[in-house]
């Protein structure tokens, strides 16, 4: 065990003993061993980083308690086992990073991963952390591609407290690349990114429309890409599910419906890529942290199930 292992209560990784780097552990290792990398369907790469958190903090030690708290999940989901595909988890990148050097980094992992032909799943770490990925993913094989945004901001304000980078601005950094945004859940909004969505035409569920009638599955445009990369804040569930995220917003997604949601976008498209973000470990109730864990696993499930229908799907 490990001197890096400063950020989360030490006793969480006690039973570790499966490491992708130092207080790092590899996700699940409970029940996997670490396989070959080109071995692994899914690839899970940690970027504990928050350069520009704007209320509260604490998104750095978001994987590596997620990694630890995997140690509790089943290898069966309840439906599949997505671990029998392969589950290869990176040593962490982008720590103490800013910016552009940020943003390069994650990029260039996520690309690599993608166009080796695996699924790479980002633990962040703070949300601006997405438009690296999209960044590697748009230089890819896998380009053309939509974003999926499950989150309760819009986050598409063209700059926050003068930072372009900024987690409240990573959408609009995609939108402005014109790349097909869907975004669900948003309860929180400001003016400047209503404009944004009517200038970039982007389409959304709003939590008012989906949590008080309890819809679970929403159909995409006909035209949104046939590839879709997710990205779920984990602010986009509701506090009461999902308290430890460092600006929470009542009125959020209920478990199954945040499932349902993304279920119903794995059967319509093939999504090549996902990252659960935002989480922000709460000493004392790791709970929570295994809702991440769970969410990121459940995920995965969806898309080995989704790959068994769509396998004719190669790219675009
Ligand atoms: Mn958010």
């Amino acid at each position: 065990m490990s001197s890096d292992a400063i950020n989360i209560d030490p006793h969480l990784l006690d039973g570790c003993d499966q490491w992708a780097a130092n207080g790092y552990p590899v996700f699940l290792g409970s029940e996997l061993t670490q396989p070959d990398r080109a071995d692994a369907r899914f690839h899970v790469l940690p970027v504990p980083n928050e350069s520009t958190v704007s209320y509260g903090g604490g998104t750095a030690a978001g994987p590596q308690a997620i990694l630890a708290a995997s140690w509790q999940l089943e290898t069966w989901d309840g439906q599949s086992d997505p671990a029998s595909l392969g589950i290869y988890t990176h040593a962490p990148v982008g720590a103490g990073q800013q910016g552009a050097a940020l943003m390069t980094a994650v990029a260039e992992a996520t690309g690599e991963i993608v166009n080796a032909g695996q699924i790479p799943v980002i633990l962040g770490g703070e949300h601006s952390i997405t438009a690296g990925v999209i960044d590697g993913l748009s230089r890819s094989d896998s380009a053309p591609f939509g974003v999926v945004q499950i989150d309760a901001h819009a986050d598409l304000r063209e700059a926050y407290e003068g930072n372009r980078y900024s987690h409240a601005s990573v959408m609009r950094r995609i939108v402005e690349q014109q790349i097909p945004l869907m975004q669900l859940g948003v309860r929180a909004l400001c003016q400047e990114e209503v404009r944004a969505r009517a200038e970039f035409g982007v389409h959304y569920h709003d939590a008012h429309e989906l949590v008080p009638a309890g819809i679970s599955q929403i159909e995409l445009p006909p035209d949104f890409p046939e590839h879709v990369y997710l990205t779920i804040d984990v602010d986009g569930l509701d506090p009461a599910v999902m308290p430890a995220t460092g600006t929470p917003v009542p009125g959020g997604l209920g478990w199954y419906q945040t499932l349902g949601l993304v279920e119903s976008i794995s059967k319509q498209r093939r999504i090549i890529g996902f990252d659960v973000m935002e989480f922000a470990p709460i000493a004392g109730f790791h709970a929570y942290s295994f809702t991440a864990a769970l969410l990121a696993y459940k995920v995965m499930g969806f898309l080995q199930r989704a790959e068994g229908k769509t396998s004719a799907i190669t790219s675009a």
